[in-house]
């Protein structure tokens, strides 16, 4: 919105021309989004104590989480709007993409603001059910598959990292798999989100190498450069990145451990859909395993676990999944578990960007 108010006006101040710049843009979008979480932050944690709006912790969980019974849940309201607030403010708001990656972040914290009510408004409840969660999911992943397909220019090729000559065509079996990769991040990050901090750390890393790799495909001269595949009208997206970098660290400031209050399904869920489309979006697909290798990590200790459970009738691989809690029941403490992973993250972040040359 900045950019239709004040750009124009750069014929007669000459520093209006700042706001023509994705780079500052993205700037002004990561420390909006941060100072609204830094600031309603702490009105958000009372109103939640007020309405008794708390986390019902399972009881068949790690010891250690019983003490974390009634901490105010569903920050993920405020990481939302301060993400759509700060995108609404900074980014152009006649690219088409821009309003896709509001509308996915939307839609995803939809269902789990739904998922969450569930589970508070009946305590005890497990929420909406498993099958209904994943429909919906479906249905909003669809939705930005579809888009993308009848998008002009759409390129079903996808990109390999490290393999430059590689790029297989899906066609319209493109859609499919964009539903799989929103849907599967989102439900990642939803897995991941279950020590303080452990979710919103990655979250900010991934966000902000997407935000680089955004900025790279929407410049031609780069994108073609680096040999990356060039997305016309993708920089913008780099705000919504952005945006995400800066909300979720204001986020962290309260969710660090001890936390104050945790993002619940509609941060969750609606930060990994966010991510996944981001990935759709700039055809940097395969690189969200890299990336987001954290979040991948958790998602297939569960499905190991889970198919070994089943498969031996009650064995386990890990002493508990999602592998963090396998860390936790070794004796870790909660905070060494999630830095460690944190660290992993920065790690796959930095090799992430080391794609772009290893190519
Ligand atoms: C939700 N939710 C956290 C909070 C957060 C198939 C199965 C493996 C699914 C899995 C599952 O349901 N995962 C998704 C994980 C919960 O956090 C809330 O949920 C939101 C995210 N969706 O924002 O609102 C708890 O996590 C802790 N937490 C923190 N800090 C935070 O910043 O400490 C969360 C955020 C909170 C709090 O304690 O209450 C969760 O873990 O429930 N199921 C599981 O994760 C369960 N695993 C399991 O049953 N494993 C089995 C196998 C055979 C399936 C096994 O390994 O034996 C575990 N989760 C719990 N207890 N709580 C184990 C049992």
């Amino acid at each position: 919105m900045l950019y239709h108010l004040l750009y124009p006006l750069h014929t007669t101040f000459i520093g209006f021309n700042v706001f023509r710049y994705i780079t500052f843009r993205c700037i002004g979008g990561a420390v909006t989004a941060f100072l609204i979480l830094l600031i309603f932050g702490p009105m958000f944690i009372r109103a939640m104590q007020r309405l008794q709006i708390g986390q019902v912790v399972r009881d068949d969980g790690p010891e250690s989480h019983h003490v974390k019974m009634g901490v105010p849940t569903m920050g993920g309201l405020l990481i939302i709007l301060a993400v759509a607030v700060s995108t609404l403010l900074w980014a152009r708001l006649d690219n088409p993409l821009v309003w896709l990656t509001l509308f996915t972040i939307l839609f995803f914290g939809s269902i789990g603001a739904y998922d969450d009510y569930r589970k508070i408004a009946k305590k005890n409840s497990k929420g909406l059910h498993a099958k209904g969660k994943l429909l919906l999911q479906v249905v909003g992943a669809s939705i930005v598959g579809l888009f993308i397909y009848f998008h002009p220019g759409f390129d079903g090729h996808l990109s390999i990292p490290f393999f430059k000559n590689i790029y297989p065509d899906l066609g319209f079996f493109y859609v499919f798999f964009a539903i799989f990769v929103i849907v599967g991040a989102s439900n990642a990050v939803n897995l991941t989100d279950g020590l303080d901090g452990l979710a919103a750390g990655p979250t900010v890393i991934s966000a902000a190498v997407y935000l680089v790799f955004s900025y790279l495909a929407g410049h031609v001269v780069l994108a073609d450069y680096l040999q990356i595949p060039h997305v016309p009208g993708s920089g913008e997206v780099a705000i919504f990145c952005g945006a995400i970098v800066g909300g979720c660290l204001g986020f962290l400031w309260f969710n660090a451990y001890p936390a104050e209050v945790f993002m619940g399904d509609v941060g969750s869920l609606a930060l990994g859909g966010a991510l996944g489309a981001v990935a759709i979006i700039i055809k940097q697909e395969i690189l969200l395993a890299i990336v987001g290798g954290i979040f991948v990590m958790e998602a297939t200790s569960v499905m190991l676990q889970v198919g070994f459970f089943k498969l031996t009738k009650g064995k386990r691989i890990f002493l508990m999944a999602p592998f963090h809690h396998h860390f936790e029941k070794k004796g870790w403490h909660e905070p060494k578990v999630v830095v460690r992973f944190w660290i992993i993250s920065i790690i796959l972040g930095l090799f992430a960007v080391a794609t772009l040359k290893l190519r």
